[in-house]
């Protein structure tokens, strides 16, 4: 593929704190475009995804308890599986902007037509449950959905069984809820924590990440959540946790990304700019940067 299609999704429905809505503005005026085409590629912009107001909606509307907003984002899911499949039958590369991170539900149910293996660059697991969730945030929940987990296991719009959990690698991880522990301990999903990054260094844990999500598939997504990305570096998040990646570290693994996934990619998403709580965009800036790095841009 030799052109990047833009998918912006300017949904918060999922997240506790407003403003990851902005997310794509963000990402777009950080000048992504223009980067990617620097870089060699052809650039379009599909726009945004019509998304509901937060401000008109019930968050129990959901039905479903402890999942807020559920079926607003299950209709905006819809509509953005919808734009990623159309862009893969045009041959292009989606690059999805959240955003929350609920939007991944949506860009793996357009992009995973055949198996499909997931890098999912994470503080958090987003393996909760509306049984397990403390919150009921979707935006905790997007990779138990994808993979069918508990009561998602009924929801066609969410379980895609094109991906196997045992082709799923979270690098980046730092924070857990108790329940969301244990179930992604007894899952196949491999998990790569920051002590492990801290214990083996950044390139090492992504190669074998990059192994197992690339093992035995056709393709693979990149799940970019910035709150992987230490504060200091990436300020602007939904749900930012101390201790993350250093920048070096976060380009590194895009690096190595590039060098051993790139031409297997099916789809990138960049998700949790949070611009109202950002230091002058630093944070849609780095999201444009680290993107480069994992088509192609080398810093050095
Ligand atoms: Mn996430």
């Amino acid at each position: 593929m030799e052109t990047v299609r833009i998918i912006g999704v300017p949904m918060d429905l999922g997240a506790d704190r407003r403003g990851v809505d902005m997310g794509p503005s963000a990402v777009r005026y950080g000048g992504l475009a223009d980067e990617l085409e620097r870089i060699g590629w052809t650039c379009t912009d599909d726009g945004d995804i019509a998304v509901p107001r937060a401000e008109q909606r019930d968050p129990s509307d959901g039905g479903e308890g402890s999942a807020k907003y559920l079926p607003s984002i299950e209709a905006t899911c819809g509509r953005l599986a919808d734009r990623v499949q159309a862009a893969r039958a045009d041959a292009e590369l989606p690059v999805v902007l959240g955003g929350d991170h609920a939007v991944a539900i949506g860009t793996v149910a357009g992009a995973a037509d055949r198996p499909t293996g997931l890098l999912w660059i994470d503080a958090h697991g987003d393996y909760n449950t509306p049984r397990t969730s403390p919150s009921g945030n979707v935006h905790g929940m997007p990779l138990a959905a994808i993979l069918g987990a508990g009561p998602f296991a009924e929801k066609e719009w969410a379980h895609t069984p094109a991906v196997d959990p045992a082709n799923v690698a979270i690098v980046g991880l730092r924070s857990l809820d108790g329940q969301e522990r244990r179930a992604l301990s007894n899952s196949e999903v491999s998990v790569y924590t920051m002590s492990d990054i801290d214990r083996r260094g950044i390139t090492s844990v992504t190669r074998e990440a990059v192994n197992v999500a690339t093992d035995a598939v056709e393709q693979v997504h990149l799940s970019l959540d910035l709150d992987a990305v230490d504060p200091t570096e990436a300020p602007g998040v939904g749900t930012p946790v101390r201790g993350g990646l250093t920048y070096r570290e976060s380009h590194a693994a895009m690096e190595v990304i590039d060098t051993e996934a790139r031409e297997l990619l099916s789809s990138v998403e960049l998700v949790e700019v949070n611009p109202i709580i950002d230091e002058h965009n630093t944070t849609g800036g780095l999201a444009v940067e680290l993107a480069a790095s994992a088509l192609g841009d080398t810093v050095l």
